[in-house]
């Protein structure tokens, strides 16, 4: 049992005690539910609660009614009478009955972590997709643990996390309030979904190649977009500090510009309904030509971390993009082989304050950009097709062969798939002189 600060800190409206289940069926992954604990001090700090302590308890199976089994809720009563604590936070989910079973018992609040971290999306939000979002994952979640009809949200109207958020005002309504605001904000979204696929799609058009900073929260993304494009995104060393995606050029060592897209971090157990409600903003990852995998390696957990991000972005549908990964923070740690023989793929190890190593990410990038090119070779006669080449995708470099002009292009395999018919007799793969390549 960790014992932190008993006194009480003025302003601060949670001071909590943390606790988690650990099941039969978890306990094969302890090192993760223990983690998990961990994380959940450092949510719950970053939400502004103040930690009396963590407990576990283990236990074949869950309680229905009240989650932890009797013992532990009379021991969890005794422990917040004697802290002085006035809430009590689950590292679990917990149902409608359970939450207002535990309330009637411990007559405290009751969080879990779903809602915590709802709860910080909630005091991050700040751009209307943003705060569309959130309301909106937070709606979807309250709306099947509210009981009866008509039952008020009485408990929520003390401030704090559950309370706090856009929809702050809105949460005294029935369930059925509550459906027509969910109705109502999926409208919006609608609208917001709309400008954001008409920009990516100018971006598209525009040839432009798609790089996406993806990775575990705190893992060092918008450190990486800062350095390499002297953006001035929020850096913090707490969870989700990120949000909102964000674009920035970047110029390569070659001259060619491509658009870096910094993304929201992900967790282990990240509400399901957050991801639902997030998918406009994800699906900034699946947009990417490229993933850069950030890992912070300096952790013990980063393999975990790194298995979890795969996880997620296969559930986004983003698992066959193509991925480089980043072990961060190297200046923190020592790498050793058998870590990177977990990365998929290609991985660099860098840090992010080291400018080789931005250099290294530059080049990394700049190598998958010609990759995914094509060659072609336009005889003289047919100069009407370099117009389409530049129509078809991004033109990277162009060389002189005798009275052939040689074009190197991404192309946007849709507006190439159309005009196949005329330029595929013009790929010309391999007989590029040296010299000719970037
Ligand atoms: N020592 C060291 N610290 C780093 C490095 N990269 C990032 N950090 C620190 O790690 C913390 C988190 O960095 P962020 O860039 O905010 O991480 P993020 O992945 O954007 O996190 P979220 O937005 O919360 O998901 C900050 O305190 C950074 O200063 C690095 O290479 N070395
Ligand atoms: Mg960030």
């Amino acid at each position: 049992m960790k014992q932190t600060t008993h006194h009480v800190i003025p302003h601060i409206l949670e001071r909590a005690i943390l606790v988690s289940l650990v099941t039969q069926k978890e306990k094969r992954n302890e090192f993760l539910t223990e983690y998990s604990l961990q994380e959940l001090v450092a949510l719950a700090e970053t939400a502004g609660v103040q930690v009396l302590e963590t407990m576990t308890q283990n236990k074949d199976a869950k309680d229905s009614k009240t989650f932890i089994g009797k013992g532990k809720v009379a021991e969890l009563k005794l422990r917040l009478e004697e802290l002085d604590g006035n809430t009590a936070i689950f590292d679990q989910e917990l149902s409608g009955a359970q939450v207002r079973n535990l309330e009637a018992a411990l007559d405290v609040k009751i969080i879990d972590r779903t809602q915590l971290i709802l709860d910080i999306f909630a005091q991050r939000a700040n751009t209307r997709e943003g705060i569309l979002q959130v309301e909106l994952a937070q709606l979807s979640y309250l709306l099947p643990r509210l009981s009866g009809q008509g039952k008020n949200l009485a408990r929520l109207n003390g401030g704090g996390i559950g309370a706090r958020g856009p929809g702050e005002t809105k949460l005294e309504m029935d369930r059925r309030h509550i459906r027509d605001r969910i109705d109502e904000l999926k409208q919006q979204m609608q609208e917001v979904v709309r400008h954001r696929v008409l920009h990516r799609e100018r971006r598209k058009k525009a040839g432009a190649f798609q790089v996406a900073l993806v990775g575990y929260t705190n893992a060092g993304k918008s450190t990486i977009l800062n350095q390499l494009t002297h953006a001035d995104v929020y850096v913090q060393n707490q969870l989700f500090a990120t949000l909102d995606p964000t674009s920035r050029n970047l110029k390569l060592p070659n001259g060619k510009e491509i658009i870096l897209t910094d993304t929201v971090g992900f967790i282990q157990n990240l509400p399901h309904d957050l991801i639902a409600s997030f998918r406009a903003t994800l699906e900034e990852v699946l947009e990417a030509d490229l993933i850069l995998h950030v890992v912070d390696s300096s952790l013990e957990m980063h393999m975990e971390q790194m298995n979890i991000v795969n996880a997620v972005l296969k559930e986004l549908g983003a698992r066959d993009k193509e991925q480089i990964t980043l072990f961060n923070k190297s200046d923190l740690c020592v790498t050793t082989e058998g870590q990177m023989d977990a990365a998929e793929g290609e991985f660099l190890r860098i840090s992010a304050f080291n400018e080789a190593d931005l250099e290294l990410i530059k080049l990394a990038i700049q190598e998958k950009l010609v990759s995914d090119s094509k060659w072609f070779r336009i005889p003289a006669n047919k100069g009407d097709l370099i117009a389409l080449l530049y129509r078809v995708g991004e033109v990277l470099e162009t060389d002189v062969d005798g009275d052939d002009m040689l074009i190197q292009v991404r192309v946007n395999a849709g507006d190439y798939a159309k005009n196949a018919y005329l330029l595929a007799t013009y790929e010309d793969n391999g007989q590029v002189e040296e010299g000719a390549t970037v």
